[in-house]
């Protein structure tokens, strides 16, 4: 079988030492093989609930702990929300992400109104997606009745790199989370970031969790770190565009099925390297002026750049493609 949970660190180091033109054309070759090359998932992003986080990740702007400039927002209503939910439909985004800056979520009046954003951003026929921590395998199932479809929580790096960057919750507190998702049936969306000073090891160690849970994640973020002014991170040299493609090309490999997202740091990418990130299997990306806090390319710049490489944007609500030795199985 191609879909495989079993590999070790070895394999996949194997496969991420390998010289970049050799990984990006494997990595592509995959790519056509399981998906429709061509298709780019369009997925917008809401801070629903912006700034005075408690935790500590050290990446993170919204860290009522570093002063960054993000002014703190409460929840939003569920109009507004549906407005932009509306706005990002126009656009030609299929997916609605809310994120919220919470340590986890909590059985209260807010989690209430999340419900309900949930509820009408579903009615307009758009793939809800919410990113607001630590989630109870109750508040899964709840979110899952009101109808949503993903939820995205990171693991972020590699479990041995995890206490340099954040030490408010535990990897393992992750792991349950993200189990917590799978079993509510909502589609697991779980990344991370590179460029947050962790060696080829930290990028080979998250990629290596995260193809051997269960199930691997329908979807994988791979976020260049924006670095902001005022986190601890803020004097991080920006990466390359040949560790993106590094890390992209390795992740479709290993998990040949999943949306691979390029995800933060898309302002600072010519369209010319984006390209090469698409080549190597990158399937979704943000779109829209805003990811949480930080600015992102413009619709119409991203529409310029999917016309330029072919591109176009992918059905919501699409299974992933089947190949014919699998629909027998399934026929059955
Ligand atoms: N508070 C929730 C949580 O931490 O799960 C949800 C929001 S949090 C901002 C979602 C993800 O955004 C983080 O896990 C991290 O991977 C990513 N992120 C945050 N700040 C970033 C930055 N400066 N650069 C790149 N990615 C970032
Ligand atoms: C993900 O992996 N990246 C998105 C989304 N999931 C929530 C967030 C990126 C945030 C970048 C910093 C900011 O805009 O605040
Ligand atoms: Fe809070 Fe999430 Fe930012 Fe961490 S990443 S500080 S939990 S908003």
């Amino acid at each position: 079988m191609d879909i495989r949970n079993d590999w070790s660190f070895e394999e996949i180091q194997a496969i991420y030492d390998k010289p970049l033109l050799e990984l990006m054309y494997e990595a592509a070759t995959i790519h056509r093989k399981h998906n429709q090359t061509g298709e780019v998932q369009v997925c917008t992003l809401l801070s629903v609930k912006t700034g005075g986080c408690p935790e500590d990740c050290a990446y993170c702007p919204q860290a009522a702990r570093y002063h960054t400039g993000v002014k703190a927002h409460k929840l939003m209503d569920v109009d507004e929300v549906l407005a932009k939910a509306n706005e990002a439909k126009q656009n030609g985004s299929t997916r609605f992400c809310m994120g919220a800056a919470w340590r986890e979520v909590r059985d209260n009046r807010d989690f209430d109104k999340v419900l309900e954003m949930v509820k009408s951003v579903n009615q307009i026929g758009l793939e809800v997606c919410c990113t607001m921590g630590m989630l109870s395998g109750d508040q899964a199932k709840k979110l899952k009745e009101a109808g949503l479809y993903a939820y995205n929580h990171n693991l972020d790096t590699s479990e041995e790199h995890y206490d340099k960057i954040i030490t408010t919750r535990t990897y393992q507190d992750r792991l349950n989370t993200i189990g917590n998702v799978r079993n509510a049936g909502i589609s697991v969306c779980s990344g991370g970031i590179i460029g947050m000073g962790e060696n080829d090891e930290a990028r080979i160690g998250m990629i290596y969790t995260l193809a051997t849970l269960p199930q691997h994640p329908e979807s994988v973020p791979v976020n260049a770190l924006v670095a902001v002014e005022g986190t601890p991170l803020e004097e991080m040299k920006r990466v390359s565009v040949f560790e993106m493609v590094r890390m992209i090309s390795t992740v479709r490999i290993v998990m040949p099925k999943t949306m691979v997202r390029l995800s933060a740091g898309r302002l600072d990418m010519t369209t010319a390297e984006q390209a090469l990130c698409f080549m190597a299997g990158a399937n979704s990306i943000f779109a829209g002026d805003k990811l949480l806090t930080t600015p992102n390319p413009s619709f119409t710049d991203d529409m310029e750049m999917f016309r330029l490489l072919g591109l176009k944007p992918r059905a919501a609500f699409k299974e992933p493609q089947m190949e014919a030795s699998e629909m027998s199985v399934t026929a059955e």
